[in-house]
């Protein structure tokens, strides 16, 4: 036996097999090392007249997760990816892939140029690069086609999508399933390829058919659905050009690859991946969650329900609390609805769905029911007395320990945990609506909330495969408080001259989900209303306020509830602005003496995004957020921010803080109290720093 240690790649030779085991925790990404080590090894084996079979897996948990996204944006290293793999695919002895775990991108491209391709049971195969902003660029977009047939390959490659070992053999990516440990597979499958009973062939020799009508079809659904973004029209050029002889399509594939890893888009969307990773990066990390086996919901509203709901998908015993019959009966109607939706989309089966609510979900009006629960959130109506006086209620019912948590959108945690004799058992768990199906959970930290209870919060978000991100108390914690700032600049903008209809469609076309004023004709206007009554009294005197959304409120109209809002909401039909809403508009800024101005949209937009990164600022300045990245994920993941633009702090730094300051100068001209240069701002512009370099702190 020969053993040769590499830093990333282990060979051994066993019996004639040479066994190339890749060793680069924790997912064993084809990085430099690996990417030099594994052409050596193979290239070892080719030349080794002792070997007659060669086989590749990995070490640990998985096969080659794929390419080290961390290289990204940084210059080529020889050797490149495609490169081994052509090299892979051209040896002369037979190569076989041994895949286990996840088997991605660049990972599942080294398979495809192995000649054959065997999976334990569980593994998970292929070609998510477009999430990330590139295309396949190691041989995926020519060898997936020649396996599969061009209309199949393109639908895997632009929706990205994981896909089972069971499913990637009936599709014919892979060749076997086979049982064990991927070194024991590996020996056996060699031994196999041997005795003629396992076939290998070279993908990049097969022939395609043309299919002109499958990449037709799917440009139209990408033009339609994903205008957007760049990578997935690429791949499907890519992938366009595999008809031709092998080496033209791979240097195809390699030029659009390159365009892809220099598009902003690749940035933002790699920035957005370690983002839902690093929010879980949290001084109390060390510290122990409590465990948490049945919860208490207290209010069945909208809010409530779709929490309850989630704890119950995600396997929670749920006691859900209302104050009367009538009002428990609605919140367990809507759980119910939702747990229906959920079998509708596929997400839990009948019988799922019935266990549960035969079993795990109890609905009482008596508070004392959750004197056992291990966590309890209080969903109730948004009033600092209503919820101090609840939680001096629960502080006498409660278990000792249990964690006592509120989902306040943007009051005093410490007011609220003050209201017990436990603050350290007090935590704001902030969901989104609709809880059940919003990803972003903010867990507020108060002055006094235990670091143990602060990681229960994130355990149980990642229970309930949500991401969890740490706040610091003020009105409005991250999202809010940012929201509550930026949100005004679209009643100015639409004040001074640009309509609703027009500020939308600006912001939309940025890449935001919908545009503010439908959110908040979604949202309820009547919520914005309460909410801008309660803060009249602290309004500083110099802020510039604008009436329009009361005067539609008064009317009645609060939006698709009521049919109406910003937006008229025929029965099935589509949106139309409210002409009443032009009258309204007119009235104020005639009222205010203001002559309305032409806005482009670019400027619609910079606005918007200049007050957002501003108290974005300031919220980091403030300590609220950790770090710069913990807000870009509570956009991405709570306010439908663009995925492919990484957060409102990340698309900062591809301005510059310079050119954000001179904005900010710029503007206040017109409304100096509105628009101020936060400090941290005006450090960086001078220091020349970014936003990044705080993430890396
Ligand atoms: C590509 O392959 C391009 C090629 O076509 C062309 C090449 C020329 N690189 O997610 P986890 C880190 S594009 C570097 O928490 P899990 C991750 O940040 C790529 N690092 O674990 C985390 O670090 P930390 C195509 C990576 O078990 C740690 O590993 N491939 C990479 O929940 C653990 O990750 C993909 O798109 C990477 N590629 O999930 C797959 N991947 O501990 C991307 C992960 O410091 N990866 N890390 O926070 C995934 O989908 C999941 O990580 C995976 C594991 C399913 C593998």
């Amino acid at each position: 036996m020969n053993i040769r240690s590499a830093p990333a790649v282990r060979y051994e030779m066993v019996d004639g097999t040479a066994l190339i085991a890749i060793d680069n925790p924790p997912v064993n990404a084809s990085s430099h090392d690996v990417r030099t080590a594994l052409l050596e090894a193979v290239r070892q084996a080719e030349a080794d007249e002792a070997v007659d079979a060669i086989a590749i897996f990995g070490a640990g948990r998985t096969f080659i997760a794929g390419a080290d996204i961390r290289e990204f944006g940084k210059p080529p290293k020889d050797p490149i990816l495609p490169d081994v793999n052509n090299a892979i695919e051209a040896c002369a002895k037979p190569v076989i892939a041994i895949l286990h775990g996840t088997a991605l991108g660049g990972g599942f491209e080294v398979a495809l140029a192995a000649h054959a391709r065997i999976a334990l049971p569980g593994t998970q195969v292929g070609l998510p690069e477009v999430t990330l902003g590139v295309l396949p660029g190691a041989g995926g977009t020519q060898r997936a086609p020649r396996l599969i047939g061009i209309a199949k390959a393109l639908e895997i490659i632009t929706e990205g999508r994981r896909i089972g070992a069971e499913e990637a053999l009936e599709m014919g990516l892979i060749d076997r399933i086979a049982e064990g440990e991927p070194r024991d597979v590996a020996l056996e499958m060699a031994e196999e390829v041997r005795q003629g009973n396992l076939g290998t062939r070279r993908t990049g020799e097969l022939q395609v058919s043309p299919d002109d009508a499958a990449i037709a079809d799917v440009s139209e659904r990408l033009k339609a659905k994903q205008a957007h973004l760049f990578s997935p029209h690429k791949a499907v050029e890519a992938v366009a050009g595999c008809t031709g002889p092998l080496a033209e399509g791979l240097a195809q594939e390699r030029a659009l690859f390159r365009q892809c890893i220099e598009s902003p888009q690749r940035a933002g969307l790699i920035h957005a991946f370690f983002a839902e990773r690093a929010v879980a990066k949290i001084p109390e990390a060390g510290a122990t969650p409590r465990p948490v086996a049945g919860a208490g919901v207290i209010g069945g509203g909208t809010m409530g329900s779709g929490i309850a709901t989630a704890m119950l998908l995600a396997g929670l015993n749920v006691t859900l609390v209302e104050r009367d019959e009538e009002a428990l009966a609605r919140g367990r109607a809507s759980v119910e609805g939702n747990l229906a939706q959920a079998v509708k989309r596929g997400k839990l089966d009948e019988a799922k769905r019935a266990a549960i609510l035969a079993e795990r979900l109890k609905a009482t009006t008596d508070l004392g029911a959750l004197a056992e629960a291990d966590l309890i959130v209080e969903a109730v109506f948004e009033d600092l007395e209503v919820k101090t006086e609840l939680f001096a209620r629960l502080d006498a019912i409660a278990r000792e320990g249990a964690v006592l948590a509120t989902n306040t959108s943007y009051l005093d945690v410490d007011r609220i945990a003050a209201a017990t004799s436990r603050p350290q058992d007090v935590v704001g768990l902030h969901f989104f609506s609709p809880a059940h199906v919003m990803k972003l959970i903010e867990v507020v930290v108060g002055d006094k909330t235990a670091a143990e209870v602060v990681a229960t919060g994130f355990a149980l978000a990642k229970r309930l495969r949500k991401i969890a991100v740490r706040a610091g108390v003020c009105d409005g914690f991250i999202g809010n408080r940012i929201l509550a700032h930026y949100r005004k600049s679209v009643d100015y903008l639409m004040m001074d001259g640009a309509t609703p209809q027009q500020i939308d469609p600006a912001l939309t076309g940025f890449g935001f989900a919908m545009g503010p004023f439908a959110v908040s004709d979604l949202a309820g206007l009547d919520i914005g209303w309460a909410t801008r009554k309660r803060h009249a009294a602290m309004r500083p005197a110099e802020e510039r306020y604008i009436p329009i959304a009361d005067r539609i409120c008064e009317e009645g109209w609060f939006g698709r509830k009521t049919g109406k809002g910003f937006y008229v909401y025929p029965q099935g039909g589509k949106p139309e602005p409210n002409p009443e809403v032009a009258r309204i508009i007119d009235e104020e800024r005639a009222k205010a003496g203001i002559l309305p101005r032409n806005f482009e949209d670019d400027e619609i937009v910079d606005r918007y995004m200049t007050a957002m990164i501003a108290e974005a600022a300031r919220v980091l300045e403030d300590g609220i957020a950790q770090r710069p990245i913990d807000i870009d994920a509570v956009f991405l993941f709570g306010y439908g921010f663009p995925r492919f633009r990484g957060g409102p702090l990340h698309y900062a730094d591809t301005l510059g803080a310079k050119e954000l300051v001179a904005r900010i100068e710029r503007y206040a001209e017109e409304d100096a109290h509105y628009w101020q240069v936060p400090p941290l701002l005006a450090r960086m512009a001078r220091e020349g720093t970014r936003f990044a370099d705080m993430n890396e702190g």
